[in-house]
């Protein structure tokens, strides 16, 4: 199988990063790409009990013998870059090698500096982004004042566009936000500091990766944040700026949708969400607090404790549909060991009417309320299951009714954070 997406079906850290890790483990995998956002992005990997975490770097990083790649549709800040990259040296890790796409938007300091007073100044209104300079990066990227890495290799054209890119930034700081300006010498300098070490990883990443699909090599396109977070099909505003659904792997690595054999949805068996915005399955009462709880739901980049809910077949069936999704993988079934019943959201009502698929607006979307079927826990611990048979009966069950409410099929479902904690379906 030679090109691979992994991508994320809900609001993000539905487990992404184990799941990568996971088929990493059974497949030989010679490239891992990342296509879209950039170190807002936090994935966790276990491995024999370590925790590793990866915010910008593919997670791949951790896999030797295969090769990372940041593609054309990263945002990429050099700072990010090698202080992850150091954090993982230094704790004597065998890195993977990286490349890095010569069409990659950079994220320079001032890009979080806007990000950060933007969120301020909207105050309740706040997108709750992770201040990392996401949005106003792809902001100066569509608006065609953005830096790219290759840009980085010429002081005379870099100290240009960073003119440019400050021009109207520094004007918008200065009469909206009451800021003080920012110099375009301290940012050059502090650009240009990284070219030594940034230059030997720079490659047209498209043409590689083309090149290695054209020689059967097995590449896997692993996604950052998630569907409902994408600027087009997510829920909009209160998204990330780029296109984490599959689609957004096309055109964030310079590959044809002819070429990507599977497409596999990271899914937990509840939900949960970040940031601001619509979450119609939300708890706010107990059980969240106790899925909040056991599921150590906190950021993995910015420790923020992430909103809970059940499971929300809508949402999945939406994530099958706009992913054309092969397959999904299921996360954290056993974070749901000790209830007795669990409900699962399988449409929404809005004004007072049934809806089996994601509504058509937004305003819609806000004031959906869901309908709940319920199931019979399991109340044992999962942890220790190796094969779906060793689950529980009404285990079992609950994943075999996801599976045919959620419009494909599920191929593994996680019983716990570990690498070999995973139960293969089919
Ligand atoms: P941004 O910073 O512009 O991308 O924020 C816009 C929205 O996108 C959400 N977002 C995320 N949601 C879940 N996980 C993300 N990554 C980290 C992780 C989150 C963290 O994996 O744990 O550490 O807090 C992520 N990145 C962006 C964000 O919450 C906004 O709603
Ligand atoms: P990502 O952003 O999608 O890669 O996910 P995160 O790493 O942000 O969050 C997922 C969290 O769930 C991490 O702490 C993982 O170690 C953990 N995790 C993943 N799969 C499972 C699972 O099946 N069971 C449990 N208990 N934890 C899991
Ligand atoms: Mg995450």
């Amino acid at each position: 199988m030679p090109a691979i997406v992994i991508l994320g079906a809900q609001w993000g850290d539905e487990g992404k990063g184990k799941a990568t890790d996971q088929l990493a483990t059974t497949e030989t995998i010679d490239y891992v790409v990342r296509t879209s956002g950039g170190h807002n992005a936090g994935h966790t990997i276990v491995v024999n009990g370590e925790k590793f975490a990866t915010h910008l770097l593919p997670s791949g990083i951790l896999t030797p013998g295969a090769t990372s790649v940041i593609a054309n549709g990263v945002v990429v800040s050099p700072e990010a870059l090698f202080s992850e990259l150091d954090a993982l040296l230094e704790r004597g890790v065998e890195v993977a090698d990286l490349v890095v796409s010569a069409n990659a938007h950079v994220i320079a300091s001032y890009h979080s500096t806007i990000d950060k007073v933007a969120e301020r100044f909207l105050g309740k209104n706040k997108l709750g982004t992770t201040g990392r300079g996401i949005g106003p990066a792809y902001a100066d990227k569509i608006n065609r004042i953005g830096i790219r890495v290759a840009d980085l290799f010429d002081e005379g054209i870099l100290r240009k566009k960073v003119e440019a890119s400050l021009d109207l930034k520094n004007h918008l700081l200065a009469k909206v936000y009451n800021r003080r300006a920012i110099e375009v010498d301290a940012v050059v300098e502090e650009l240009l500091s990284y070219v030594d070490r940034l230059r030997p990883m720079v490659q047209d990443t498209s043409l590689l990766l083309n090149r290695a699909l054209d020689e059967g090599r097995t590449v896997l396109f692993e996604g950052a944040q998630a569907t409902m977070l994408d600027v087009d099909h997510g829920t909009y505003p209160f998204v990330t700026s780029s296109n984490p659904i599959a689609g957004g792997v096309c055109t964030g690595a310079g590959i044809g949708p002819t070429r990507i054999d599977r497409v596999i949805g990271v899914i937990k068996a509840y939900t949960t969400r970040v940031g601001s915005g619509p979450f119609p399955t939300e708890l706010f009462d107990q059980d969240g607090e106790n899925l909040q709880r056991i599921g150590g739901e906190f950021g993995v980049s910015t420790g923020r404790t992430r909103r809970c809910g059940w499971y929300d077949a809508v949402v999945a069936r939406y994530a099958s549909r706009v992913n054309g999704l092969t397959e999904f993988f299921l996360t954290k079934l056993d974070v749901l060991d000790s209830w007795e019943r669990i409900p699962v959201c399988v449409a929404y009502e809005i004004d007072g009417v049934r809806h089996d698929e994601m509504p058509m607006t937004q305003t819609e979307f806000h004031h959906a309320k869901p309908i709940y079927e319920f199931f019979d826990g399991w109340q044992s611990d999962i942890s220790g299951c190796r094969s779906f048979q060793d689950l529980p009966k009404n285990a079992q069950a609950y994943v075999q009714a996801l599976e045919e409410m959620s419009g494909t099929r599920i191929w593994g479902v996680g019983v716990g954070p570990g690498r070999e904690q995973t139960v293969e379906v089919h």
